[in-house]
């Protein structure tokens, strides 16, 4: 067997393939939701043709679908891809499966009730939204089973390190690492408001929440959770991608930096999404505010670190001059296709990235907070970047899970500049009508009829509609990927099982600094802890102090 090469079990096999199918679907399903979401917007739909119900019911099923559901089970299958390939060790398959069906179970009965419109309550379930339990439940049993398959890679870490002391950490286990690091971190917030708040609310055993220390315990989770979903894509940018372009990674150290800065700062920031809300003191959104600036700094490094590894391989590539490189990259090698969904990504997120400093000034988000400016953001980074190293990725796995080659290359190399063109009309057309006060999260549409109705406001027509004709080319860009998808499923497999052996395009390093400060995660999770404690104790006081009316316990 090649040193590239990794026999994992049939049952391994097996889990990945449901864990990256079953997704997909609802996926689907999410991804129409979305559709659905720019008809109702303007006003062309005022009732969902196949799954009834309204605006908000849609809203509800394209967010935790597409944004919770499809990206937890992508980690997941990534992890127990990556860490076993990497590490040239085996998955526990019996824990690993128990978290799957933990996860698959949880996310089933999430989707029943929303599908039922018993838990129209947007994927950040502020209450007093109230949902059915089973909404509740189902969303704790995705997020431990999320727990379980983490904790089945930590002991094949540690043997390893054991077995290899001296040798760096593969990068790849590195980010998943930091992904689930981050992740574990994170939930426990939102399970202390599910478990504690939300679910005893719903079920009648308490009368009251406090809604404040509801929404704060809930950012706590949701920012971190942004980098839940970039993280995994960032694991693929470092390792795979410049690999696929022909060149090598411009710097192990960088890389590793970047992931031990995620570790560091991606929680103590949740207030930058609480700016505008009241019962919290303005010093410490400030510091959030600041925070907020360092946790972009990786992002930063991986801009330049991501153009110079493309630099190299653009030049290796016969590309010379300033810019001439970019002309020499593989964009449209059908062999590559995997390369075109992370280029397409890592542009979008150039704009991403951009609008997120926007909204992160605290004085600039005055401006921005609930308008249509932030789904306009958030298209172009979960939904950009991610989605389509997601998507990447899933295609990728799955082919080499069931043993298959990918079918309709050329449609599934096109998929990703199809949907770069779509969401940038589409958030252009949320963000430019965001500044002129169009609101998210509002069925504007329902009020064209009413031209008397402060919802009316004619110079937002034109920009609604540019988010139609957006959302109908990212819809396209999907169904195609869709088909490319299922077709590669169901096409006949290569090989036996017992012959296929799994491999991933991992790239090298071209500077291989020593790294000696990142080696261990300990201390890095140690200061985090440290940050975390300091940046959220006065928030939660705040929070707790505040009466119900939300009025705050002070202004300073
Ligand atoms: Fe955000 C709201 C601030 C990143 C997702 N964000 C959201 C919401 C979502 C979201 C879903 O401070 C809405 C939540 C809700 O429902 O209310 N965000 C930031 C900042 C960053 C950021 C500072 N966000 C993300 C990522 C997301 C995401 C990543 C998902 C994956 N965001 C905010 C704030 C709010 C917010 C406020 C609250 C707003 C409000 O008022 O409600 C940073 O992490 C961004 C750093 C990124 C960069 C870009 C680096 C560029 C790269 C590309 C380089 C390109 C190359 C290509 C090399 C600095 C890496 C070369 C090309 C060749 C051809 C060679
Ligand atoms: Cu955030």
């Amino acid at each position: 067997m090649a040193a590239d090469t990794f026999r994992f079990s049939k049952s391994a096999k097996h889990l990945n393939s449901v864990l990256i199918i079953i997704p997909m679907v609802l996926l689907f399903i999410g991804v129409y939701g979305g559709l659905m979401q720019t008809l109702f917007r303007a006003g062309i739909i005022q009732s969902d043709p196949f799954m009834g119900g309204d605006y908000y019911k849609g809203l509800t099923i394209h967010g935790v679908l597409n944004a919770i559901v499809f990206t937890t089970f992508f980690a997941v299958a990534l992890g127990n891809a990556l860490i076993p390939y990497a590490l040239k060790k085996h998955l526990n398959t019996k824990i690993a499966w128990t978290s799957g069906i933990l996860m698959l179970v949880g996310s089933v009965m999430a989707g029943i009730v929303m599908l039922m419109g018993e838990a129209t309550v947007l994927y950040t379930f502020y209450p007093p939204l109230k949902a059915n339990p089973a909404f509740y439940i189902g969303l704790t049993l995705l997020v431990v089973g999320s727990w379980i398959a983490f904790f089945n890679w930590i002991p094949m870490y540690l043997n390893w390190r054991k077995e290899n002391s001296g040798k760096k950490t593969p990068m790849a286990v590195v980010g998943m690492f930091t992904t689930f690091i981050v992740w574990f971190i994170a939930t426990i917030s939102v399970a202390i408001e599910i478990l504690f708040m939300l679910l005893p609310w719903s079920l009648g055993l308490i009368d009251e929440v406090n809604v404040m220390l509801a929404r704060t315990l809930f950012w706590f989770f949701g920012h971190p959770l942004v980098y839940f979903w970039l993280l995994p894509a960032y694991v693929m940018y470092y390792v795979f991608m410049p690999k696929l372009a022909g060149g090598k990674l411009y710097s192990d150290m960088a890389g590793r930096l970047v992931f031990m800065m995620f570790v560091l700062f991606s929680i103590p920031v949740g207030t930058h999404h609480q700016y505008m809300d009241p019962a919290i003191g303005a010093q410490w959104k400030f510091l959030h505010g600041i925070f907020t600036f360092a946790v972009a700094l990786p992002s930063l490094i991986t801009a330049f670190t991501l153009a110079a590894s493309l630099e190299h391989a653009g030049r290796k590539r016969g590309g010379t001059g300033l810019f001439g490189w970019m002309k020499t990259l593989p964009y449209f090698d059908k062999e590559k296709w995997f390369f075109s969904y992370l280029i397409a990504g890592l542009i979008i997120f150039a704009f991403g990235g951009i609008s997120g400093i926007v909204n992160a000034s605290y004085q600039m988000n005055t401006v921005v907070h609930n308008t249509a400016w932030i789904p306009g953001h958030f298209h172009l980074t979960v939904a950009g970047p991610v989605l389509l190293a997601f998507l990447g990725g899933s295609m990728y796995l799955i082919q080499q899970f069931m043993n298959k080659k990918v079918k309709m290359k050329g449609w599934t190399l096109s998929v990703p500049y199809i949907y770069t063109i779509g969401v940038f009309i589409f958030s252009w057309g949320l963000m430019r009508g965001g500044i002129l006060g169009m609101p998210r999260r509002t069925n504007t549409g329902a009020t064209y009829a009413n031209p008397e109705s402060v919802l009316y406001q004619p110079e937002w027509m034109m920009y609604i509609d540019i988010t139609v004709i957006g959302g109908v080319i990212m819809f396209i860009a999907i169904v195609i990927y869709i088909v490319a998808f299922f077709a590669t499923v169901f096409s006949k497999s290569l090989a036996t099982e017992e012959e296929a052996a799994v491999t991933f395009p991992i790239s090298e390093p071209l500077h291989d600094e020593p790294a000696l400060l990142l080696r261990n995660f300990k201390p890095y999770i140690i200061i985090a802890l440290i940050l975390i404690a300091l940046s959220y104790a006065p928030v939660i006081y705040d929070v707790i102090q505040a009466t119900y009316d939300g009025s705050a316990p002070y202004s300073p």
